[in-house]
């Protein structure tokens, strides 16, 4: 997919909050998806949280956990109900179908997860034939495309829109 066409977004995310699932497979590359991420957020004035899962094929259970979470769950005021999730993963292609099956459950898992909980997801999951393809979309010095930034932005832009 070409990134050509992305918007310029300026959100204004002061009084919502964000909880960040983010897996942990290509530490370099999720090094800096979660560091677009946050910029994002720290622009946006948002406040926000931080789970980590193995997987990407984790993300779906966690961000389904977090959305549902009643605020104050369990007598942490931490715990609010998010305004928005933004998921975060990297999977790489190998030699097996494995990629296509953690890609499609992260994926339609994720976009259930928006769906029957009203939270918008924002969708920062890379899924490439190889690394370099990855490191190219991780907001790395060098790399052309900063994924967790675009990820964040598009999900708080979506939860100001729905308020
Ligand atoms: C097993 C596996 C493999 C081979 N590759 C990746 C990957 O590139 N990116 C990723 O996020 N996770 C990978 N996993 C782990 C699965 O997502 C999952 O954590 C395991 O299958 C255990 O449920």
């Amino acid at each position: 997919m070409s990134g050509a066409g992305a918007p310029v977004l300026t959100v204004d995310g002061r009084g919502l909050h964000v909880v960040v699932v983010a897996a942990s497979w290509h530490t370099q590359v999720m090094d800096g998806l979660l560091d677009g991420a946050r910029r994002a957020l720290r622009e946006s004035g948002a406040t926000w949280s931080e789970v980590r899962v193995p997987g990407s094929f984790e993300l779906p259970v966690a961000a389904a956990r977090v959305a549902g979470l009643p605020d104050g769950a369990a007598g942490d005021p931490s715990a609010r109900r998010p305004d928005a999730v933004v998921a975060l993963g990297v999977v790489i292609r190998g030699g097996t179908p494995h990629f296509d099956y953690v890609c499609s459950a992260a994926t339609t898992g994720l976009v259930d997860v928006s769906v029957s909980t009203g939270i918008p997801v924002g969708f920062g999951l890379l899924t490439c034939d190889d690394e370099a393809q990855a490191l190219d979309r991780a907001g790395l010095p060098g790399s052309r495309e900063d994924k967790g930034h675009e990820a964040v932005q598009a999900a708080v832009a979506t939860a100001v829109a729905l308020r």
